[in-house]
């Protein structure tokens, strides 16, 4: 699949093939360049890298990660299905083209599909430690992790990772949600979907002052839980400051916040912080959310301005999902990350890489 095409291929480029009408219907196009729904699905029709050595003699910039679990929600399930709906969630393939950030990413960064961790399903405990130990060991080669989840039980691990891997950096957090998913437990369950952002200033990963929520709304958590928010110096933008003041100065006072100490910026956006409306492919809608352009432009704002050492787009359930538009939301999350970071790259005085789309040599296995 990673294969370096010919150079036939080469100026076979698909849907972004500025040459004229050719007659050859055998006209050769790499799996690159295919349709979206042709080949095989990694995400973007990257290319598929599973494997630690493999990763590493590749050397990406950004690398996928799926979190295909969903053992620890407290309403509907479905969201392990979600890495896979997100990475199909796309009609674009080839080279893409940023029409907000004028980039070609893969012109300027490398991104591969580092494929799934290994969960199996009905045990919690195990499913947490493999995906902390994938985005460890993606992280590890130098590489961004962008985590599909999966429940929001997976930031978890999956932060905690983040954060032994930049120590003795400090690493803050913006976290975008419907829900502060800061309860002790639910049900008694500490490692709740309800519960992971309680457990990462619990253990340290992060200090509650440089954690940082946008789009809080509706009826939940309690007002013990927001005590307790409270005094671990947790800040928070509810819906309402957004709908008063505007997304964009909400934004950027959160980064302020985040960053006020930490070098480094973990982003997670739980994609019920969008009205469901727009994203009703989710376990726990709350009415009276973002809109999706709101929540676009903040990650370009957040990416284009902070370091990111890692980032998770969660609690997409296809099954409750209509027309993909869920998956496509969360899909076009991850694309703004990528093409912020080809642009900070850019603007780093960084020259472009291989002028191949994929942008990674051949050793890639899979
Ligand atoms: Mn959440």
């Amino acid at each position: 699949m990673c294969a370096m095409p010919d150079e036939r291929d080469r100026q076979a480029r698909g849907m972004n093939d500025e040459a004229a009408p050719g007659g050859d219907p055998y006209t050769a196009y790499d799996d690159f360049n295919l349709p979206a729904y042709a080949g095989l699905p990694s995400f973007q029709k990257l290319p598929w890298i599973p494997d630690l050595e493999d990763l590493r003699a590749a050397r990406p910039d950004v690398a996928i990660v799926g979190a295909p679990f969903d053992d620890a929600v407290s309403h509907r399930p479905g969201a392990r299905f979600g890495p896979r709906a997100i990475r199909q969630a796309s009609y674009h393939s080839g080279a893409i083209n940023s029409l907000q950030l004028e980039i070609e990413p893969y012109d300027w960064i490398s991104v591969v599909d580092a494929g799934d961790a290994p969960v199996t399903p009905m045990n919690i405990e195990r499913g947490h430690a493999v995906i902390e130990r994938k985005v460890a060991d993606v992280a590890s080669t130098g590489a961004v992790p962008i985590i599909l989840g999966g429940d929001h039980s997976i930031t978890y691990p999956s932060a905690t990772a983040i954060a032994r891997h930049v120590a003795p950096k400090r690493l803050g957090i913006v976290h975008f949600d419907a829900h502060a998913d800061a309860a002790n437990s639910t049900w008694g369950t500490l490692r709740s979907h309800g519960a992971p952002m309680r457990r990462l200033i619990e253990s340290g990963a992060v200090a509650g002052r440089n954690f940082v929520q946008v789009g809080l709304r509706g009826y939940w958590p309690g007002a013990e839980t927001m005590e307790w928010m409270r005094e671990q110096g947790m800040r928070w933008h509810l819906m309402t400051e957004i709908e008063e003041r505007g997304a964009e100065t909400v934004i950027a006072e959160a980064i302020d916040q985040a960053l006020d100490g930490p070098e480094l910026i973990y982003l997670s956006v739980d994609i019920d912080v969008i009205d469901p409306g727009m994203a009703p492919g989710t376990g726990t809608p709350e009415p009276g959310g973002m809109l999706t352009r709101e929540l676009l432009r903040a990650v370009r704002q957040i990416v284009g301005r902070v370091e990111l050492a890692g980032m998770d787009v969660v609690e997409v359930s296809p099954p409750f999902d209509q027309a993909e538009v869920t998956a496509a939301a969360a899909h076009r999350c991850v694309l703004e990350a990528i093409s912020a970071l080809a642009a900070k790259r850019r603007a780093s005085g960084a020259g472009p890489i291989a002028d191949l789309g994929a942008g990674t040599d051949s050793s890639g296995g899979g």
